[in-house]
């Protein structure tokens, strides 16, 4: 069975929701940050040389990387393409492919910055002026995609929306949210899914 190393609180808690999403059985190993430096425990060394989560260990096989995480779940849980469109349909693929890696490889490191910006106390210019260009620009970007779908490829829940759905909810933690409304209620709709209620319960986040 597949071991999830959850870390509180990150983007872990999209991996429970994905495990939930499709309906796999899997045991949790919750690690708790450090309070004052908010870094995970050494333990989780232990499971994975970076010591970041998630990582998942299924029999002996230790992956992390979340969006990689993403993609072997699909290959081994959605065998009948609920999640996402099959490799056949290369033009559909190619787009979700992209929309799954978008999230970790260009919008959070602008986040990152501003929220080291946010714990500093001292001017940072140079990375003031980045992410005030950036953010915006990729928040324009997710919601001309949106457009008036629900989900970021369209009107099917895909799983492109768990990476998507994790760098909004960061966005908004970091209170960037206010003038997207279309992000808003994005983040609203795929929080309010059931396996994502479920992926709380269990996490106990
Ligand atoms: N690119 C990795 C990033 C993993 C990562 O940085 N995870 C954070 C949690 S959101 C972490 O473990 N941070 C704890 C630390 O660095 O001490 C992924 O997509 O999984």
């Amino acid at each position: 069975m597949i071991k999830l190393h959850h870390l509180r609180i990150g983007r872990s808690i999209f991996t429970v929701w994905q495990l939930e999403e499709l309906g796999a059985e899997y045991d949790l190993e919750v690690y708790i940050r450090d309070p004052k430096t908010m870094r995970a425990p050494e333990s989780l060394q232990a499971v994975h040389p970076l010591g970041k989560s998630p990582v998942i260990d299924d029999e002996g096989l230790i992956l992390s990387e979340s969006s990689a995480i993403t993609s072997y779940l699909l290959e081994k849980f959605d065998t009948d393409n609920r999640f996402a469109p099959p490799r056949s349909e290369i033009a559909d693929w190619a787009k979700f492919t992209q929309w799954l890696h978008y999230p970790e490889g260009s919008v959070f490191l602008p986040l990152l910055v501003k929220m080291l910006l946010m714990r500093s106390d001292q001017a940072h210019a140079t990375f003031e002026g980045y992410s005030q260009k950036e953010i915006p620009l990729h928040f324009e970007y997710i919601a001309n995609q949106l457009g008036d779908s629900p989900y970021i490829l369209g009107n099917d829940f895909t799983a492109a929306d768990f990476g998507v759905t994790y760098v909004v909810s960061l966005a908004e933690r970091l209170g960037q949210l206010k003038s997207w409304p279309t992000l808003q209620a994005y983040l609203a709709r795929n929080l309010a899914r059931p396996a994502y209620v479920r992926a709380l319960e269990r996490a106990v986040e």
